[in-house]
């Protein structure tokens, strides 16, 4: 699996995964030197804007786009024997909108199964960095396997945030327990063939099926979703083989139409935290 964070937003959003311990190979791609310097993944891509004065997309989406054409040889590399590739950026910018379209053609191009996991701006921020995000995230339906969009206008409106670091860290841990349910739950290049095409995600959590399923992100209907994929976290022995069987219950229960339903039971997931169900819906 190779996690590849874009843009100035995408990189913080990776620094946090790197800091958790995710599975899989980081890199981080940016135009911006200064922002890629403090990143903590082994390896990084600066994308060049000739004729540039300064660092950075400076919000240009055009810029963030030619950037990313003019060092496509080393993204396609990023992607050499890659079975899941995730592409994780903050849209609005003009690196991640610019870019990560280009960066997800590379990744399907090279046959990885391609998850994007992005966020869309806040209102405040003005109409120019929503359009930005949501013209590239138009772009990005059309090329990916899956993808989970996620608004930071909507955290604010559904969860109420004890500050900014709170609120941000809503996607960060979305986008990670995604990641970990979709290593815990492929370990063959094969398998992962079902999930081609299935279209938009969301990632729930909570300390129990009822709560993992009030609190998903993006906040959607799911009932519709083809592929359910539910870790149980947590204890050993018998407790934790009922919790198993009653989470397979529910879910089973719950979502009579959904084609797949993929479930295990693991001991923890790195950082520490009360929640005993992850979710990941996919094909909503
Ligand atoms: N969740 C989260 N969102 C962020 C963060 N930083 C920026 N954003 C959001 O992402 C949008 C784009 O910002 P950046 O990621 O800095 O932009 P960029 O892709 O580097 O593009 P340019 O700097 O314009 O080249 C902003 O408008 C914010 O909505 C972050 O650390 N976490
Ligand atoms: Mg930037």
């Amino acid at each position: 699996m190779k996690i590849v964070g874009v843009g100035g937003g995408g990189g913080n959003a990776v620094n946090w995964l790197i800091r958790n311990s995710i599975p899989g190979e980081v890199v981080c791609v940016d135009t911006d030197a200064k922002d890629l310097a403090k990143r903590l993944a082994l390896k990084k891509i600066r994308m060049t804007l000739p004729g540039a004065a300064t660092d950075g997309g400076q919000g240009l989406t055009l810029w963030g786009e030619k950037a990313a054409l003019g060092s496509i040889g080393p993204i396609e590399r990023i992607f050499v024997e890659a079975d899941i590739a995730v592409l994780i950026s903050t849209l609005g910018g003009g690196t991640g909108s610019g870019a990560l379209p280009v960066i997800a053609k590379a990744a399907r191009n090279m046959g990885a199964l391609t998850v994007v996991m992005a966020t869309t701006p806040f209102q405040h921020e003005g109409s120019a960095r929503r359009e930005h995000a949501l013209k590239a995230m138009g772009k990005l339906k059309t090329l990916v396997d899956i993808w989970i969009e996620i608004s930071n206008e909507d955290i604010s409106k559904f969860y109420a945030p004890k500050d900014l670091g709170d609120l941000l860290a809503v996607p960060d841990r979305a986008f990670y327990l995604g990641i970990w349910v979709l290593n815990e739950m492929f370990s063959e290049r094969e398998s992962l063939e079902i999930l081609r095409g299935s279209g938009e995600a969301v990632v729930g959590w909570g300390s129990t099926v009822t709560a993992a399923l009030a609190n998903t992100w993006p906040r959607k209907d799911i009932r519709d979703a083809k592929t359910l994929m539910a870790l149980s976290v947590g204890e050993k022995g018998a407790k934790g083989h009922r919790n198993f069987k009653l989470m397979n219950q529910h879910f089973t229960r719950q979502f009579p139409q959904a084609e797949r339903l993929f479930s295990k039971r693991i001991a923890r997931v790195k950082f520490e935290e009360d929640y005993r169900v992850v979710l990941l819906a996919v094909g909503i």
